[in-house]
C-alpha cells in the first residue's frame, strides 16, 4: 500500500485519500461513496473516526467498500478499537503532540499484536494536530500546534522522521474552518524530503487542495466535504484534477 501511494505521488505529483467515517452513514452508503470516489480518481480509502468507528459497524463498512472497489483500504484508528482484519493497511500512528501516553504509545502497544494477526500493512506515521484541532484534538488530548508556529510543527515532524516514521500527517481537525497553513506544509516538506506529507482537515475545494500541494503536500485527505457532496464522483474528480500534474 505504501508503494501504491508513493507511485501515485511519483506519477501525478500528488495523491488523494477519501476518508470515510463508519459512524456517519450505513455501510451500504459508505460503499456507494467509495465507489463514486474511485470513479472520481481517488487513490485510496481511509476508514476511521474519533468516536464510534468500531466493531461490526467498522467491519461491515470495510466489507462494503472492498466489495465495490479494488482501491487499498487504510484504517485510520482513533484507538486499538479502530482495527479490523478485512482492511489492507493501517496508519500506524503516534499522536506526537498528545499529552496522553494513550495516544503516544499505549493503544499502539495493545494494537500491534492485532496488526500482526490481521496481517495489516503498518504504515509508520507521525500524526500532528494543528489549531483548531476539532474533535480529534480534544479526544486525542493534543497540545495544539499554533497556526503561526510552523517551526513547531516541523520540530515534531522531524522527530517523527528520526524515529523512523515514513509518513507525516498534518491535521487541522475534521471540518476545520481553514486547513493547515500552506507555509507550515512548505517548511515541513522542505525539511523532511522523502517522507510522505499528508494534509487533512477543512479541505473543501480543488483550489484549497492545489494550494497545499503546491506548498509540498504529497497526499490530500478529504472527509466532511465528500460526505456533504451531492455528487461524490465529480467532486473527487475536481479535487484530483486540480492536484495532479
Ligand atoms: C480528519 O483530516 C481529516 O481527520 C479530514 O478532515 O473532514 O475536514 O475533510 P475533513
Amino acid at each position: 500500500v505504501e508503494l501504491h501511494l508513493r507511485d501515485a505521488v511519483k506519477k501525478h505529483g500528488a495523491g488523494h485519500l477519501t476518508l470515510i467515517d463508519p459512524d456517519s452513514q450505513t455501510p451500504q452508503e459508505a460503499g456507494r461513496m467509495a465507489q463514486a470516489a474511485s470513479q472520481g480518481g481517488t487513490d485510496a480509502i481511509m476508514v476511521g473516526g474519533s468516536v464510534g468507528a468500531t466493531g461490526a459497524l467498522l467491519h461491515n463498512t470495510v466489507a462494503e467498500i472492498k466489495k465495490v472497489t479494488d482501491l487499498p483500504v487504510i484504517l485510520f484508528p482513533a484507538s486499538v478499537a479502530g482495527l479490523c482484519e478485512n482492511a489492507d493497511a493501517v496508519f500506524f500512528m503516534s499522536l506526537l503532540n498528545s499529552r496522553s501516553p494513550n495516544y503516544l504509545i499505549e493503544n499502539q502497544a495493545m494494537g500491534a499484536p492485532l496488526v500482526l494477526r490481521y496481517r495489516l500493512e503498518a504504515l509508520p506515521m507521525a500524526y500532528i494536530i494543528i489549531e483548531p484541532g476539532g474533535t480529534v484534538g480534544y479526544v486525542g488530548d493534543a497540545r495544539l500546534i499554533p497556526r503561526k508556529k510552523p517551526e513547531l510543527a516541523c520540530a515534531y515532524a522531524l522527530a517523527g522522521k528520526y524515529l523512523g516514521m515514513r509518513l507525516v500527517y498534518l491535521e487541522a481537525g475534521s471540518g476545520a474552518d481553514s486547513p493547515v497553513p500552506a507555509g507550515m506544509v512548505a517548511l515541513t516538506k522542505k525539511l523532511l524530503g522523502d517522507v510522505l506529507i499528508i494534509v487533512g482537515g477543512g479541505i473543501r475545494s480543488g483550489r484549497a487542495a492545489a494550494e497545499l500541494v503546491a506548498a509540498g503536500a504529497d497526499l490530500i485527505v478529504t472527509g466532511t466535504a465528500v460526505e456533504k457532496s451531492q455528487d461524490v464522483a465529480s467532486f473527487i474528480s475536481e479535487l484530483t484534477s486540480s492536484i495532479r500534474r
